[in-house]
């Protein structure tokens, strides 16, 4: 089902309209009453009526990651505090969070994006959803909780974390989708099997999965093991949270980014210059309808592909491929590029191997070398060490020849490797270790 069909199926040239009228209000919002903005438009000498085409949004300045913390708690804002009505912020591994406001009419249309998500994912009333994202300052609890409730679902607001009470619930609630990270999704369906609570004879029909990078061997481990369709969700803190753009069930090929809410550029990581359709980039966000906290060509970090072919749902906003990973999440082991989803596919594709794993980084004089760490599954682990020993081997082999790096592989017994109830840690990185 289609919830706005008018705005989700807008011609091209009407939806180009749209957003090239919605940007030049931002840019001028944004000028007008961010510091941060005026001083970075004017050092690029650019003033808001140089805007005249969607192809000038490229005139803008970039606002990154470390601009937004500079400017940390309230630089960025665009509207008086008694206009704003809920703060969400990033983790913020490093230092301060980015914290970000939402204006009344900021969480209707979160809302309302979201009930587009849900029902892009066939949902609709009468269906329950259970949300274990977990709830507070980071948006996937709240962002999917309002989504539901949005589109008149029956929301379970369950959160992470009592993994086995989230197999109890979603056996005895009978909820027929969820959402969470795809990581934690996996902790469950573990959970579940040790108690003996068969998913996929539950009414569970749909997964929300996002929040973090996520592979098609993922997608397959997840679907087969808890009898559902698992879909992508994505967002990030920044210019909202969850919902910025989800994969239909139908085409289950690229995540719709709403464009009506959101210009969407993907760019060369190093120039920053534009890239045609089709060629992987840094994908590039500029909110067209956040009144709190607008947002000017934010480098999301995230590496993906713009599909602007039209879907066979019928929707006309854009397609990003899968996130492959994130720019500082890129590790460069011995001059090669690897992502931690290009492991995870190969080890999925390894029958023998659970898919829970972790990578580790270590330097050595002045190089890097990398130590892929996976469980076994209850049946190779029974084999005993020398046929752990040709499957680590095999493993070995199978990352050189198609990521051309060499490792370490090392198998582990059974719940040996940290389990998610979030976004899994997928790299621990020793390399700025105090010896
Ligand atoms: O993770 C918002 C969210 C919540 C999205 C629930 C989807 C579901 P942040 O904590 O600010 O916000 O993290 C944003 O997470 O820049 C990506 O690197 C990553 N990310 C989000 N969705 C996906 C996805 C939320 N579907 C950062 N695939 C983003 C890959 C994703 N990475």
């Amino acid at each position: 089902m289609i919830f706005d069909i008018r705005n989700e199926t807008l011609p091209r040239e009407e939806l180009a309209e749209l957003q090239l009228h919605r940007l030049r209000a931002t840019v001028l919002r944004c000028y007008e009453t961010v510091t941060f903005y005026r001083e970075a438009m004017d050092e690029l000498e650019v003033k808001p009526h140089h805007i005249q085409s969607l192809a000038d949004v490229k005139l803008l300045p970039f606002t990154k990651k470390e601009q937004l913390r500079d400017n940390y708690p309230y630089g960025m804002f665009a509207v008086p505090s008694h206009h704003v009505v809920r703060l969400h912020a990033s983790s913020g591994t490093s230092g301060k969070p980015v914290v970000v406001g939402h204006t009344r009419r900021d969480l209707v249309n979160w809302g309302e994006m979201g009930a587009r998500c849900l029902a892009a994912a066939g949902l609709a009333p009468g269906d329950r959803l259970h949300n274990a994202y977990g709830y507070g300052l980071f948006t996937g609890g709240l962002g999917l909780h309002g989504a539901g409730e949005a589109l008149g679902l029956t929301v379970i607001p369950m959160s992470g974390g009592q993994t086995q009470k989230q197999v109890m619930l979603l056996a005895d609630l009978a909820p027929t989708a969820m959402s969470c990270t795809p990581s934690y999704a996996l902790n469950i369906v573990e959970e579940a099997e040790k108690l003996g609570v068969d998913l996929r004879k539950l009414p569970l029909k749909v997964g929300i999965f996002g929040a973090e990078p996520w592979t098609e061997e993922m997608r397959y481990e997840l679907e087969s093991r808890m009898g559902i369709d698992a879909l992508d969700i994505y967002g990030l803190t920044e210019l909202m949270g969850p919902s910025v753009g989800i994969e239909c069930l139908e085409g289950k090929k690229g995540l719709h980014i709403w464009e009506d809410h959101f210009l969407v550029e993907c760019v060369d990581i190093d120039t920053g210059e534009p890239l045609p359709p089709g060629e992987k980039g840094e994908v590039v966000i500029t909110s067209l309808t956040r009144e709190a906290f607008p947002m000017l060509r934010f480098r999301t970090r995230d590496i993906a592909v713009l599909e602007p072919a039209p879907c066979k749902c019928g929707r006309t906003h854009v397609r990003m491929s899968r996130i492959t990973g994130r720019t500082d999440d890129m590790l460069i082991i011995r001059g090669v590029n690897v992502f931690p989803t290009q492991v995870e596919a190969i080890l999925m594709r390894t029958e023998t191997l659970s898919p829970f794993y972790q990578l580790e980084v270590f330097r050595e004089g002045h190089l890097d070398s990398l130590r892929v760490n996976v469980e076994a599954s209850p049946p190779l682990y029974a084999k005993g060490q020398d046929y752990m020993d040709r499957v680590a081997a095999k493993v070995k082999k199978d990352i050189k020849d198609f990521i051309g790096i060499s490792c370490e592989v090392k198998i582990h017994p059974t719940g040996a490797v940290e389990r998610s109830m979030g976004k899994a840690v997928r790299v621990v990185d020793h390399r700025n270790e105090k010896k």
